[in-house]
């Protein structure tokens, strides 16, 4: 599952749609000035109820057309991303509250926070290749769970969790940030995910008190 893809894929399409649509819309508006001028000088009336009706209504079917054509390529993606998620290796909790990010590890007694505001930003870190249920929710106001180079965006609301399935296939290390205005320090809730080969994620679930085994057996 690539939200990264899939995103670009969606993106990308709308993007020479809009565009398409765009010229379709100034070609028609310059053709449409032109005639009318050239009628007018040779002394014809400028417009005709009847044609422009007719001209109306395909232009409303063409772009029923796309609408449909957006709405169900956007829906089928977005479904392709959510449904049968596979069964989660492990769950992590990511708890957002006025200022920062919680990541609890479930079933491990390891949570890894930090003070976004003094520039201490908490490190989310998932193994690569296995799937990982993330959790999510808010200590206080509505804040965004959001990786921007992931495509990854999910409201943490206050008493209600949102969550999703994800296989990271590659390593790396990503910003994170919170994407709903949530008050003053809102600009600082940065965190950052870290994604590292299973070996080396066990190792560090280890050196902080967890064991691997409860996680990797999924
Ligand atoms: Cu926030």
């Amino acid at each position: 599952v690539s939200y990264r893809t899939d995103f670009a894929r969606a993106f990308g399409a709308e993007t020479w749609i809009a565009g398409a649509v765009f010229l379709l819309v100034v070609a028609t508006m310059i053709s449409a000035f032109v005639h009318s001028r050239l009628r007018r000088r040779r002394g014809h009336p400028s417009s005709q109820k009847a044609k422009a009706d007719k001209l109306e209504l395909s232009y409303l079917g063409v772009l029923a057309i796309v609408a449909a054509f957006l709405a169900t390529f956007s829906l089928t993606l977005n479904n392709r991303e959510t449904a049968d998620p596979p069964k989660a290796a492990m769950t992590v909790k990511v708890l957002a509250f006025q200022w920062c990010w919680r990541f609890s590890y479930v079933g491990q007694p390891v949570s890894v926070t930090g003070r976004c505001e003094g520039g201490t930003l908490p490190t989310l870190v998932l193994p690569a290749g296995r799937p990982v249920r993330i959790e999510v929710t808010s200590a206080d106001v509505i804040h965004g769970f959001w990786i921007p180079y992931l495509r990854w965006k999910i409201y943490a609301y206050p008493g209600h969790v949102n969550s999703f399935t994800v296989t990271l296939g590659q390593d790396g290390r990503w910003i994170g940030r919170c994407s709903e205005l949530c008050g003053v320090y809102h600009y600082e809730m940065d965190f950052y995910v870290q994604v590292v080969p299973p070996a080396r994620f066990d190792r560090w679930l280890r050196s902080r008190g967890g064991s691997a085994n409860a996680v990797s057996s999924g």
